[in-house]
């Protein structure tokens, strides 16, 4: 396994300079943030990026994630046209020498919390998520501020897209991920490029909106939509592991071939659809984090992890989820765990 971590550029707080200094950091996960959704990622701007991440001594391992337009995912409009400039940034990728990309199929909101700052009695905070919360939130009081969220959406805008989605049943979202698939991988087996798609989180509906990425039987049917070991996935345990019904380990066990890039966090299932996230730790949280990494190890897994959202600890201030220390501590736990499942398979 290679060890990476996520960087969201120049402006992130979180430099190349102290993310190389983690323990066994290798590589790093990131994407280029300022072209619109939709739009092709010129090479030479894929080439700066590989530079910058290579001067600073680490690998352009991940990119997460190449956006999804809404178009696609609602199967209306210039669909063919944005799946045509999904396929030439592909392209281009590989071209730089990129052999993962992440994305997801979530309409509208990515990942969704209900508090960026849930505070602990230890004094740390996290990104918390509290279902009764979230059902009496109103996306359109303008108001909401999520984190996974496009901000860039006027009033009228979500409003108008929001209708839009009223109309599409989770069936239509399947057929319109197998129509953008039957494009898209066939262009990832040609340039070598592995597609891994993250689950939905939380990984239920929400607003309304139809979500698909949510569990075991899911997770088979996207792999048979396309059978191609190029049309895979990014487990996010974090993002399962909220549902009690998924198993984990079961899963990575039964995908273990076409996982390609993976998440680890953990979080504590604290209600009927709440939790907090919380340390990285086995013992922090409901997760059995170390069953998790022992099970990629039997597997031979050969893929990218990456530490994924953190607490803020120690007064660190920035990005929710994303700050360095509780992610660094993430990293070199799970390298830990990685290393004695290793030095033990050498005794036996
Ligand atoms: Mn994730």
């Amino acid at each position: 396994m290679r060890m990476t971590f996520r960087w969201y550029g120049e402006d992130d707080p979180v430099t190349l300079e102290k993310i190389r200094q983690i323990p066994g950091m290798k590589g790093i996960v990131t994407a280029i943030y300022d072209i619109p959704v939709g739009e092709v990622w010129p090479l030479e701007r894929i080439l700066k990026l590989k530079e910058t991440v290579e001067a600073s001594g680490l690998e352009l391992s991940v990119i997460e994630s190449v956006p999804v337009h809404e178009d696609i995912k609602m199967g209306c409009g210039d669909r063919d046209r944005y799946i045509d400039n999904f396929c030439t940034t592909i392209r281009n990728l590989a071209k730089a020498g990129i052999d993962c990309v992440c994305y997801n199929f979530m309409p509208v909101f990515d990942w969704t919390r209900s508090e960026l700052a849930f505070q602990f009695p230890d004094g740390s905070n996290a990104l918390a998520y509290k279902h009764e919360t979230v059902l009496k939130m109103n996306p359109l009081s303008g108001e909401l501020s999520l984190p996974g969220w496009d901000s860039s959406y006027t009033k009228d805008g979500l409003k108008l897209l929001l209708e839009k989605y009223s109309k599409i049943t989770e069936e239509d979202l399947w057929d319109n991920l197998k129509y953008f698939l039957d494009r898209v991988i066939k262009v990832a087996e040609e340039v070598k490029i592995k597609m891994a798609i993250h689950p939905d989180d939380p990984p239920w509906s929400i607003f309304g909106l139809p979500r698909i990425i949510t569990c075991k039987a899911s997770l088979e049917r996207l792999l048979k939509l396309y059978d191609s070991k190029y049309n895979g996935l990014a487990l996010c345990c974090g993002a399962l592991g909220v549902s009690p019904d998924n198993d984990l380990i079961d899963m990575i066990h039964s995908f273990a071939d076409r996982i390609h890039f993976t998440h680890i966090r953990n979080v504590n299932i604290s209600g009927d659809r709440d939790f907090e996230e919380v340390a990285h730790h086995t013992d922090a949280g409901s997760l059995d984090i170390f069953g998790i990494v022992h099970a990629y190890h039997q597997e031979g897994y050969k893929g990218y992890f990456r530490p994924d959202h953190g607490r803020m600890i120690w007064g660190e201030q920035g990005r929710p989820g994303y700050g360095l220390y509780d992610r660094a501590l993430g990293a070199v736990y799970i390298n830990g765990l990685w290393e004695a499942c290793e030095r033990l398979e050498e005794k036996k």
